[in-house]
């Protein structure tokens, strides 16, 4: 756990608890004694705590959370090396993380590598910092630097903690020879004198500053609860005594170590690293699959989606072929991303010198035969099966035998453009989220016949350019649209019952929701739905209409081809659900006349409008949706839940907080939900999404926590 060598008359503590040194209560019990040893020892002259491996610590180890303390805690490892006269030395390479920077800053002097990264990210895991940061770092770095540091969890470069004075030294050779050389030049220094906790903080205007912060966190960080406790624990402890401090910060920490949104935020974090486990049911996984080489890619389609993804290649370092039907289009396109790109470098997330190095390894084109010698190609053309399988069918030709060909579709099924290619090995799913440019979510799909190596290459990918990449199967809408299209259904079917939207949208923000269902629809849309499935029904030779009740026997949501008859196509026209001063209008306003085409609609339809509560349009949206997850399940289509829930956390902005609507389910009871869903599927048997799934009923009995329902669907568990 921690291992304990004298060279040259210096002890070395290297904490060794592979992967990150997380600080677990064995951990901490040997830095305890290791430091009680050397500071014991005549012999030594000095003590150096370093890392084993790449990290120095990424902190507490979260999975002991859910447990009672065990082992030294980790503020009376701090008391201890405050009262000692030899220097203890903390020598950072990779990661000095929350708890690793706290014992860190317990040490008398802190050097690192350029390299190295600093950082209090208990934020992200819904907690305020538990060992003391919330007293020592303003005493390094001064209050307004330590708000912003614990406030965002974002991580300090070495160089930058060194300009706050928070790191003595960077160093450029062997962590820990520094760290003895380090150690050996202090042994004559009073350690009380650079003792953090010795050190005041000028809290000169601290009610301001603090009115401030509280005012901007509570806007920025809209229904988190640990950002705003953050704020008042550095706060407080500013003015407090040093032991009266300590014990304040422990008692916030500890109530929001046992809070609901600390357990899904930690939920949450575990389940982000899970999904890249990736499986596939005919064999091969990440385990034994090796990734293909991607030096170089194409897009085919510079519209919003195409030019997106292109931009995603080159800003990470590969090279694009992006193609367009003609110039025309093309130039179109190459204005938005250019638009795009500046817009990075505006907000200081690159240089203009970076972002013209990326723009010239763009290569624009109106010919696919320039696909011929890229390692990779995705397709991100107009929503039609034919004219992606005439592409697909061309590249197969084009390009050469191992690159991958890869789809933008977010609806249809894979196999069904494969199969226009004698490479089916080669063929797979790459669902980005509009804005593409901008949003995090990579799914990826397999078709029956997708291989190993090509799920490896793109799951890759996905990592390369920054995106969080999930693995799942084909089948209508995938996992995100085919959930999230009962969750817009019931929505809408409240609405024609007796909601509004307004109504539905701030429930949906009081949630947590980023937007409201409306709000998005009114962005992205309102036609866009309504032409997929009226295309749809056109091939079944059927015309759909705001008069169309029911479509293949199921209960038809007309209201939205009401809306699209009546011109409100979304905030592009600026009106739709609401209406906007203008298409670019920030503001969405309650407009009278959609009140009166719901009531005309209903009139028509002979539907009886009814005071529904809220509380039964959140049940309807949310629990539909569940149950379409636990159908994905059943299927196979995710192999656990974490899955869906990290799609709904990036693709739909479901509150992180809330964990994700598995876990949600998992909060609520799946024996209320079950129960739920069976009443609501009596009460309205033509709408298919209230089919019980079946994966449901069996865990509703079972009582097996979430972690394992995966599993249950595989027929192992139940
Ligand atoms: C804290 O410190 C509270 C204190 O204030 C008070 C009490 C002392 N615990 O992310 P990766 C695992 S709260 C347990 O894939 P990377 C992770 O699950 C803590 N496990 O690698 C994964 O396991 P697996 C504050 C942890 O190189 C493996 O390590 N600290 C922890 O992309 C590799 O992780 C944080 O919040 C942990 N603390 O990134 C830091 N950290 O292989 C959280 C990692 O089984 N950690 N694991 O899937 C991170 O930000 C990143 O993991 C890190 C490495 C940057 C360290």
């Amino acid at each position: 756990m921690a291992d304990y060598f004298v060279q040259n008359s210096v002890a070395v503590i290297q904490l060794n608890n592979p992967p990150v040194n997380s600080l677990g209560s064995k951990v901490r019990t040997a830095i305890y004694e290791n430091v009680q040893k050397a500071n014991r020892d005549p012999a030594v002259k000095g003590v150096v705590l370093v890392g084993k491996g790449r990290n120095f610590c990424a902190g507490a180890d979260i999975k002991e959370f859910d447990g009672g303390n065990k082992g030294a805690w980790i503020t009376d490892i701090g008391t201890y090396m405050d009262n000692m006269r030899k220097p203890v030395v903390a020598a950072i390479e990779g990661v000095a993380l929350g708890g690793g920077l706290e014992v860190a800053m317990f040490c008398h002097y802190r050097i690192a590598t350029s390299s190295a990264r600093v950082g209090q990210p208990e934020v992200a895991i819904g907690l305020i910092p538990g060992g003391g940061g919330t007293v020592r770092l303003p005493r390094a770095v001064g209050l307004k630097n330590a708000l912003d540091i614990i406030v965002t969890g974002r991580h300090v470069s070495a160089g930058a903690a060194a300009k706050m004075g928070l790191i003595n030294k960077i160093v450029s050779g062997n962590i820990l020879e520094e760290g003895i050389k380090f150690a050996l030049s202090k042994a004559h220094i009073d350690t009380s004198i650079v003792c953090l906790r010795n050190r005041s903080v000028d809290i000169g205007n601290i009610d301001q500053i603090a009115e401030a912060e509280m005012a901007r966190v509570k806007n920025k960080y809209r229904g988190f609860m640990a950002p705003v406790f953050c704020v008042k624990a550095v706060v407080e402890n500013c003015r407090l005594p040093y032991e009266k401090a300590i014990d304040n910060e422990n008692k916030i920490f500890m109530d929001l170590r046992s809070s609901n949104q600390s357990k899904a935020l930690r939920y949450a974090f575990f389940a982000e690293r899970q999904i890249s486990r990736w499986e596939l049911p005919s064999g091969g996984n990440y385990k034994t699959t090796k990734p293909m080489p991607v030096r170089t890619a194409g897009v085919i389609g510079a519209g919003t989606m195409g030019g997106g993804i292109a931009l995603c290649l080159i800003t990470s370092g590969i090279p694009c072929v992006l193609v367009e039907q003609n110039k025309e289009f093309l130039d179109k396109g190459l204005e938005l991303m250019k638009s795009q790109l500046m817009m990075t470098v505006k907000l200081g997330k690159m240089t203009s010198d970076q972002a013209m190095k990326c723009w010239d390894t763009l290569k624009p084109s109106v010919l696919l035969e320039d696909m011929k010698t890229v390692d990779l190609v995705i397709e991100a053309v107009f929503e039609d099966l034919k004219l992606k399988r005439d592409i697909f069918e061309k590249l197969d030709k084009i390009c050469k035998p191992e690159t991958l060909l890869c789809t933008n579709t977010s609806t249809l099924d894979i196999d069904s453009i494969a199969t226009a290619t004698k490479r089916q090995d080669k063929v797979v799913g790459t669902h980005f989220f509009a804005p593409s440019y901008i949003m995090k979510l990579l799914e990826n799909i397999y078709g029956t016949h997708t291989s190993a190596e090509t799920v490896a290459t793109v799951m890759n990918l996905g990592k390369r350019i920054k995106k969080v990449s999930v693995l799942v199967g084909s089948c209508t809408g995938f996992v995100a649209n085919r959930m999230s299209g009962p969750y817009s259904q019931e929505g809408t079917f409240c609405i024609e019952e007796g909601s509004t939207p307004a109504e539905i949208d701030r429930a949906l923000k009081d949630f947590g929701m980023a937007m409201g269902k409306y709000e998005v629809q009114d962005l992205s849309g309102v036609d866009v739905g309504y032409r997929i499935r009226r295309e749809a029904a056109r091939k079944e030779g059927v015309e759909l209409t705001p008069e169309t009740r029911f479509f293949r026997g199921e209960r038809n949501c007309s209201l939205v081809e009401r809306l699209v008859e009546k011109g409100r196509l979304g905030k592009k026209v600026g009106k739709g659900w609401y209406k906007y001063d203008s298409p670019s209008g920030k503001v969405a306003h309650v407009d009278p006349e959609v009140t009166e085409i719901i009531e005309e609609h209903c009139r028509a339809l002979g539907i009886q409008r009814r005071n529904i509560g809220i509380k039964e349009v959140m049940e309807r949206m949310q629990f539909a949706l569940i149950n379409e997850g636990f159908k994905i399940l059943e299927e196979g289509k995710c192999r656990m839940a974490e899955e869906i829930d990290v799609i709904w956390l990036y693709g739909f902005a479901w509150p992180r907080y809330m964990g994700g609507p598995m876990y949600f389910a998992s909060q609520v009871g799946l024996k209320k939900i079950y129960e739920r869903v069976c009443y609501y599927h009596k009460k309205y048997p033509y709408s298919y999404h209230w089919v019980p799934s079946s994966l449901l009923a069996k865990l509703s009995e079972s009582g097996l926590p979430l972690s394992q329902w995966g599993e249950a669907a595989r027929g192992s568990k139940l």
